[in-house]
């Protein structure tokens, strides 16, 4: 296989609810959709679903619109390969970036299962053919507003809620949501807001008794070792997200005893690519894993899907439908999910048509690369 022709699309689309975490709110997001060509005039699609902003990751919208278009990109383009495990080789030398590679290495993914007439699910060693979504809700102005979102998705059928929380929007709403809804499946997630002070620790501990599926990085991405004495403490499960980047980081973590449960991202590992590996890993040590996401659109969302379908994804997957955070996604048929339930689509390649007509007319960015 051979690349001829690649190009980025910087796409802008507005939120239809305002998401807020530990660190920021946004109402719009920037992603970049990765779109490769190959000799025989196929179309891969990946998307870098970056944030703006270094506050997730250290990366951002123009970081990696640098590395994607100055790196990764030429040394795809008129390079030969004949498996999608082999592209991100072409770049070995590039540090770090995961976002930026994951988007390309996305592209070279669907391209791949495309031309070989097999969906990207079955591409990846998919065995689902639906995945179980849960639902990501960010920090509210208020408990009642929080109750009224909670109350919303449940009754669209999601039958998982994760509750964004940061040092003083913890106990108090997590209690609450408990309260009103004691059957549901509910987990928190800090995005490392947490420090090691006493008032801190005791308001994880106190997440305990909550029967919550666990608790998704409390403290910052490199400090392993406060997971690891706070999963000695609790009951709940630990999971890590921000901290593992790498396999390495995993296997680390691992030996430390700093997680019971692993979020795996996508553009967070660098690819479709890695992130199945991380899934054997975790197979390997009995560690359950689910599927976090980045607000993605269609094409990373779909992709999203199509890896959830492995079996060890035993855990609801953050692959909610697209009307949850877009009025109009860039992909035909949005992705939808009834009783929170995605189906995983059968067709070759990513299942989804790109709008391409939407795309040009929202994107406020493009370049070329030709071999
Ligand atoms: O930590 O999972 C996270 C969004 C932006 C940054 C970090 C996170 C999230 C989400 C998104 O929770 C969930 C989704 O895409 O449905
Ligand atoms: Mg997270």
């Amino acid at each position: 296989m051979r690349v001829t022709h690649a190009s980025l699309h910087l796409v802008r689309l507005p939120l239809v609810h305002r998401f807020r975490t530990s660190s920021h709110a946004k109402d719009h997001l920037d992603h970049i959709l990765v779109r490769l060509t190959d000799e025989s005039g196929a179309v891969g699609w990946g998307e870098i679903a970056s944030a703006s902003d270094p506050y997730y990751s250290p990366e951002t919208v123009d970081t990696c619109w640098l590395v994607a278009s100055q790196y990764l990109l030429p040394s795809v383009v008129g390079a030969r390969w004949d498996d999608p495990a082999e592209v991100a080789g072409l770049w070995a030398k590039v540090r770090g970036h995961q976002f930026a590679k994951a988007g390309v290495d996305i592209a070279a993914w669907t391209l791949w299962a495309l031309s070989g007439g097999v969906s990207l699910a079955t591409a990846l060693g998919g065995t689902r053919s639906s995945v179980v979504a849960g639902v990501s809700l960010g920090i509210e102005p208020t408990v009642d507003d929080l109750l009224a979102e909670v109350g919303k998705h449940v009754d669209a059928g999601y039958p998982r809620v994760k509750l964004k929380i940061a040092p003083g929007w913890d106990v108090e709403p997590v209690r609450a949501v408990r309260a009103a809804f004691p059957d549901l499946m509910l987990h928190v997630d800090a995005n490392g807001a947490y420090g090691e002070t006493s008032d801190e620790l005791m308001a994880l501990r106190s997440l305990d008794g909550l029967g919550l599926t666990m608790i998704e990085q409390p403290f910052a991405p490199r400090n392993l070792l406060a997971h690891a004495a706070l999963q000695r403490d609790v009951e709940t499960p630990v999971c890590l997200d921000e901290s593992i980047d790498t396999l390495d980081d995993l296997r680390t973590a691992v030996v430390l005893g700093a997680l019971k449960v692993l979020n795996i991202k996508v553009s967070r590992l660098g690819g479709l690519g890695p992130a199945v590996a991380a899934h054997d890993l975790a197979a390997e040590h009995e560690i359950p894993v689910w599927c976090g996401g980045m607000h993605e659109f269609g094409v990373g969302r779909a992709a999203n899907v199509a890896l959830s379908s492995l079996p060890g994804f035993t855990l609801p997957s953050d692959v909610s439908a697209s009307d949850k955070y877009y009025e109009r996604d860039v992909v035909t048929p949005p992705i939808t999910a009834a009783g929170g339930v995605v189906q995983v689509p059968t067709g070759p390649g990513l299942g989804h048509t790109v709008d391409e007509e939407f795309v040009q007319a929202s994107e406020v960015r493009t370049v070329e690369l030709r071999a």
